[in-house]
């Protein structure tokens, strides 16, 4: 009874808003845990804004559960579409069903499902994890060729959050590369969860492991800037030189990670971009005037280091 209440002034909520004719999207964000996904909510709000799109948001901080819940009241509020970047990329199958079932589309915004069955979800849009995570171990390679003339270190990678595609997707592409090179291995591997506190933490643990002991070159590979920049925290708190003593290379591209590069304590960072507002609702507008849209849409994406951070750090302020 209370819940059927709820949903009903949740409901008269939004269609006390909306006018006619009116666009209405549910999005289930899943939460705020990095810059890059602040970055990603403002895009997809304030687009929404500037479009007259009226937009049913939620935030299920880091909670698959709360996210499901969040799908289902928008299925009861027979919202247009519905935006979804799963946190993780399995257990969607029920609620996509739901939604199918229900006649209104999903689009999955940033992170992929794990499914055989793509008629669960009419369109992904974001980035190429394999790729990035290929970025970043060809930067690399390049990297130690040029400083040393060889291919060899250990690397420390600082994992995203267990089980979601970015993280599963960005080690299958840096283990792609580097299988290449048989002295150059990642020695010590866990999840920072994709945040500054996590990566922190996780950090300061490798530092006092023994594989940190007799590293030689000690590279960190982090699956997001995040996660690098609270490594660097960790490292300058134990008296070590992130800059001199070893090499770091993150994900994301956000201004903070440029600025690390400007100041000498960070290498690299691959491009992830965050701002797909504009496209995600190109997307919505083309499926509520009932026309075909593409099944996959990649955002393009470069990668950044410190040959070029400094000089293009005031423009990256302006984007994320
Ligand atoms: O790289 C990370 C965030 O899903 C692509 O999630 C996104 C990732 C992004 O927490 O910073």
């Amino acid at each position: 009874m209370k819940k059927a209440l709820a949903l009903l002034v949740a409901f008269a909520i939004t269609a006390g808003t909306v006018m006619a004719g009116q666009i209405t999207v549910g999005f289930a964000q899943l939460g705020a845990e990095s810059m890059w996904r602040t970055a990603n909510t403002d895009s997809i709000k304030g687009e929404a804004a500037k479009r007259g799109i009226n937009l049913v948001f939620s935030d299920a901080q880091q909670k698959q559960e709360n996210q499901i819940k969040a799908v289902r009241s928008f299925i009861a509020q027979e919202v247009d579409v519905i935006g979804l970047p799963p946190l993780v990329n399995s257990g969607w199958e029920p609620v996509l069903r739901e939604a199918r079932d229900a006649g209104i589309p999903v689009i999955l915004a940033d992170r992929t499902v794990d499914t055989s069955d793509d008629s669960l979800y009419v369109s992904f849009i974001g980035s190429n994890f394999i790729q990035e995570g290929e970025n970043a171990g060809n930067w690399l390679v390049r990297e130690l060729m040029g400083r040393y003339g060889e291919v060899s270190g250990e690397v420390f990678e600082l994992v995203g959050t267990v089980g979601a595609a970015p993280a599963i997707d960005r080690k299958a592409g840096f283990e792609k590369v580097i299988a290449n090179h048989p002295h150059l291995n990642i020695v010590k591997s866990q999840s920072g969860d994709f945040t500054r506190a996590k990566g922190k933490e996780v950090m300061e643990a490798f530092i006092k492991s023994p594989e940190w002991g007799r590293a030689s070159r000690k590279i960190i590979f982090g699956h997001n800037d995040d996660m690098v920049l609270g490594a660097i925290q960790a490292l300058e708190e134990a008296g070590i030189n992130p800059g001199t003593e070893c090499i770091l290379i993150g994900v994301d591209g956000i201004a903070d990670a440029f600025e690390a590069i400007a100041q000498g304590k960070m290498h690299c960072t691959v491009e992830c971009n965050p701002l797909i507002g504009p496209q995600f609702y190109d997307m919505v507008e083309a499926l509520v005037a009932g026309k075909e849209i593409p099944k996959i849409v990649y955002s393009i994406e470069g990668t950044y280091d410190y040959m070029c951070a400094e000089v293009l750090l005031p423009w990256r302020r302006t984007l994320y």
